[in-house]
């Protein structure tokens, strides 16, 4: 017999949007480590489970892409160092309340119809289960192979053979090979076939996006019920120069089986946005955004000071900046409309006014003496906030004092009275550099092999207060250059994309310290034959080693590398492939300044934009160019 709840449900879903409503505590409300980097170690997870129980969390999914255990060599037994902490995880979630899931990514290694497959699927689970798991969890999420009926059929078998004949087992939850969007024939075959017992997880109309009542109207009808959320925010394993410090909001009020948030490698530092989102969960409809990020300083930090620095230092550190997601959070929202106004100043007559003067040297004090705070106070031992933040810090106090030399800058009006401030600049942007390769090594040390390339240098304060410092910058460098030379300074140093690869739209790419290229992208694209993408850099920068890393041997054997001069005339490089790398050390005065691949098959490729980069020698971008012009 259908009750009232479900009629009313089923012509709530039939309605093409569906209002907010007001929502009760979420079901299951917690966390999945399921970004790519560092995964958070031990100590990281008690800290956070412990974290959890005083916030009301209920479940942690343990699912960090690059623990092989969980993943690339998921049919392997872990190590027994690392079954001894699962086990003191467990404890340490039951004393919490805390279900702990163990989460297995079968990647594109899992063959339909091969019972050996299953065989080793259910010894592994096996083994968790005997070392005290009792809830599961089945990624299927970044490889190609969109196949809903194989996934359910593994998912319906692991719920009637493993789940079903094992006491106290959690409901499955499963994370789709399309886990974004609605309306994918993906998705209406999951609600078909999926047993109904299988939570299914979702990301929100795009894959980094805040959760809108409307998609998720069309989701639950797709899928037959309600979504577990997997949001993914604040992970920033898709911007790993940023640090994602900004309150909460973006969720809908909407009927969930989970909610879990998908947090940064920093997980100290997630612990800002986890309360907000622990807060959410539990009374959606009582949240204050704003209240729960302004009290969440003073909970986390006993320290007054801390918490006060804190709370600066976090409101100029929240976006993730231009990013291939396009998924962008607030920042510096206090101090935007001041930002605004001395760029428009700058833009008309290369000077500030009196009053901006004064509130840019203000807000630069304040945001140096936060920094240097929590430079003082935060413990910096492995695992403590201090450790995980430090190069922000660093960067953070570099770049106010960046911008307080420029202010003088800009008021010099001769090169001699100039010079102590262009020596003070060159020294400051030395240190910042510095401390950059600092951060990066600390890091690639702290991490496993597969990640050490991809750790990238910190970037404070990226929305407003750095393309501002470096405006203020440029604008007073360049009237020094105008003085000295007669000439303006041409600074047309960006790098550009190219692509002609309709699935890779939202490319980005930039510099970091001598690398050059594309951002990572995490997730697979279909690159037709004879499209193309790549990078152009500025054609005063001198390249000397290329490489590109695009997920599988198909993407080497579909394609080739092509290096330019000019973007017109393309040479083939012979690059080396070492198994998955397309490598080739180049001789800068060749003046390969563009690079780009080319699906050369007659097939659509399935490409994953791991590292497709320059080594580039010299060079940086107008501040440096122009420092040395002044030298
Ligand atoms: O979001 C999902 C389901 N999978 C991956 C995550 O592992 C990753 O952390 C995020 C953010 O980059 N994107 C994904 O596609």
């Amino acid at each position: 017999m259908r009750t009232t709840h479900t009629i009313l449900a089923a012509a709530a879903l039939a309605l093409a949007s569906v209002p907010s409503f007001a929502a009760e505590p979420v079901p299951l409300r917690g966390v999945v480590e399921g970004y790519y980097g560092r995964p958070w170690g031990t100590e990281g997870r008690l800290s956070l489970l412990k974290f959890m129980g005083r916030l009301d969390m209920n479940v942690f999914i343990y699912g960090p892409k690059d623990d092989p255990y969980h993943h690339s060599r998921w049919r392997d037994p872990y190590p027994e160092g690392e079954m001894a902490d699962f086990r003191k995880l467990l404890v340490c979630a039951k004393e919490n309340k805390v279900t702990l899931y163990w989460a297995i990514h079968l990647g594109g290694s899992f063959s339909q119809g091969s019972e050996a497959d299953y065989a080793a699927l259910f010894k592994k689970l096996g083994l968790m289960y005997d070392a005290g798991f009792r809830a599961f969890a089945v990624f299927f999420d970044d490889f190609g192979g969109a196949d809903a009926s194989f996934h359910s059929e593994i998912c319906n078998r692991i719920v009637r053979e493993f789940l079903a004949k094992r006491d106290g087992c959690a409901p499955l939850i499963m994370c789709p090979n399309v886990y974004w969007g609605s309306g994918h024939p993906y998705h209406k075959t999951l609600g078909r076939e999926l047993d109904k017992s299988v939570m299914v997880m979702w990301t929100g109309n795009t894959i980094c996006s805040d959760i809108r009542a409307e998609h998720v109207a069309r989701i639950t009808e797709d899928l037959g019920r309600p979504p577990f959320i997997w949001w993914n925010w604040p992970v920033n394993d898709y911007c790993r120069s940023s640090l994602l410090l900004g309150r909460t909001y973006g969720l809908d009020k909407c009927r969930f089986s989970g909610v879990v948030s998908n947090p940064m490698e920093n997980c100290e530092a997630s612990k800002i946005a986890l309360y907000g989102v622990a807060k959410w969960c539990a009374d959606p409809d009582g949240f204050d955004s704003q209240k729960s990020w302004d009290e969440s300083f003073k909970r986390l930090y006993r320290d007054p000071h801390v918490a006060t620095a804190m709370r600066v230092f976090a409101e100029h550190n929240s976006d993730q900046g231009p990013n291939g997601h396009g998924y962008r959070r607030e920042e510096s929202v206090s101090v935007a409309a001041l930002c605004a106004k001395a760029r428009a100043e700058l833009d008309a007559d290369g000077t500030l006014s009196k009053d901006t003067l004064k509130d840019v040297k203000h807000l630069l004090k304040e945001v140096y003496l936060a920094a240097q705070i929590l430079d003082k106070k935060l413990p910096k031992e492995r695992y403590d906030l201090g450790w995980e933040i430090d190069g922000w810090i660093q960067d953070e106090k570099h770049l106010m004092e960046q911008g307080a030399t420029a202010l003088r800058l800009l008021g010099a009006k001769t090169l001699a009275a100039a010079a102590p401030d262009l020596a003070r600049m060159r020294k400051i942007r030395a240190l910042a550099e510095e401390d950059a390769r600092k951060h990066r090594e600390k890091f690639a040390d702290a991490t496993f092999a597969a990640d050490r390339g991809h750790v990238k240098s910190p970037k404070a304060s990226s929305r407003e207060l750095r393309p501002l410092v470096e405006k203020m910058s440029v604008t007073a460098l360049k009237k020094l250059y105008r003085l000295k030379t007669g000439r303006d300074f041409d600074s047309s140093e960006s790098i550009t994309v190219i692509s002609t690869a309709k699935s890779l739209g939202g490319l980005t790419a930039g510099r970091d310290g001598k690398y050059a290229g594309l951002s990572r992208v995490l997730e697979p694209h279909d690159v037709a034959p004879g499209e193309t993408f790549g990078i152009a850099l500025p054609k005063a920068w001198a390249t000397d080693y290329f490489h590109a890393r695009l997920g599988s041997a198909d993407a080497v054997k579909a394609g080739v590398i092509e290096v330019s001069k000019d973007g017109k005339a393309w040479t083939q490089l012979a690059t080396k492939n070492g198994g998955e790398e397309m490598q080739l050390k180049l001789d800068p005065s060749d003046g390969w300044t563009q690079a780009r691949y080319r699906n050369a098959s007659a097939k659509p490729v399935s490409v994953k934009i791991d590292l497709f980069k320059f080594d580039v020698a010299g060079g940086g971008g107008p501040i440096d160019a122009l420092l040395s012009e002044l030298k």
